[in-house]
């Protein structure tokens, strides 16, 4: 998908990959400008985190991943942004959780649902929910257009996997009584501090690391599985991100961030 050519050599490769990744999004109507924006926001709390998946994140995947195994109707909710960084990713995330694939848009328009829905069949995925009439039915109690669900897919899920979520549908889901997985890099959204389980990392790794999870829980039983999640504490794991965003800043001022040549 990329257009320009990043040297592989640049000192921030990945990253600047990831741009043009979304700039691309944007120019096929699959993600919007306030993607770009959102996005923006995402890089500065990486760098708060050092870029890597930290010990909380992971152990917030690892509920995830068992809540999605458990439930009887899971659903991941995509967005512009989602289908720009990580379409093949996320259709292979639905097929291991057999959770349904839904589009869900902020900024809704039948194009780019079209365009979502393509990008996911082009990945693999077998259905796309949420295109066109087929988001059928409204979440109660929430005004934008993020509020038209499927009646086969977010409207019935017990839970849902909402990745870059913009706060108030969390809240309006957690309402409905579902569980609610949300990907963040920034662990004071609304998002962060609503959702059930609160995954703070970037998608483009934390959807790897949960597809590594989930094969390794294939041979994990329910009751096990069960256990894993009775006993996880999202407000404990927020509060280990934020501990951890503390210590690493004070670790870089105490020995100084200068680059030596
Ligand atoms: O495609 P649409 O129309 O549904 O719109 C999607 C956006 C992302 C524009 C919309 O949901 C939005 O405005 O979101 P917000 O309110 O900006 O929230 C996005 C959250 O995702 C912020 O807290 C960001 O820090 C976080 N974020 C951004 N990039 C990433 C991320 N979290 C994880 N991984 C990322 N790559």
């Amino acid at each position: 998908m990329t257009v320009i050519k990043i040297p592989k050599s640049h000192p921030r490769y990945e990253s600047l990959i990831l741009r043009e990744r979304l700039v691309e999004g944007v120019r096929h109507k699959i993600a919007v400008m306030e993607g770009l924006i959102a996005h923006g926001r995402g890089e500065c709390f990486d760098y708060l985190l050092g870029e890597k998946s930290i010990e909380p994140a992971l152990k917030a995947m690892e509920a995830a991943v068992s809540a999605l195994l458990l439930a009887k109707h899971p659903v991941i909710s995509v967005n512009g942004n989602v289908a720009s960084l990580v379409p093949g990713e996320i259709v292979r995330l639905s097929k291991s959780m057999k959770a349904k694939l839904e589009v869900n848009l902020f900024h809704r328009s039948e194009d780019r649902e079209k365009a979502i829905r393509d990008i996911l069949v082009e990945h693999g995925a077998d259905e796309v929910l949420g295109v066109g009439k087929d988001a059928d039915m409204k979440i109660p109690e929430l005004e934008s257009e993020r509020r038209r669900v499927s009646s086969r897919g977010i409207y019935i899920a017990d839970v849902v996997l909402v990745p870059l979520e913009d706060g108030d549908r969390t809240e309006a889901l957690r309402r409905m009584e579902k569980t609610v997985i949300a990907i963040d890099l920034n662990p004071l959204s609304r998002t962060s501090k609503y959702a059930s389980i609160t995954i703070v990392d970037n998608i483009v790794r934390a959807i790897p690391k949960m597809l590594e999870i989930s094969e390794r829980y294939e041979s994990v039983s329910r009751g096990k599985l069960e256990e894993m999640l009775g006993s996880y504490d999202n407000d404990a794991v927020l509060r280990e991100v934020i501990k951890y965003i503390l210590m690493r800043l004070e670790k870089l001022a105490e020995e100084g961030i200068a680059g030596k040549l």
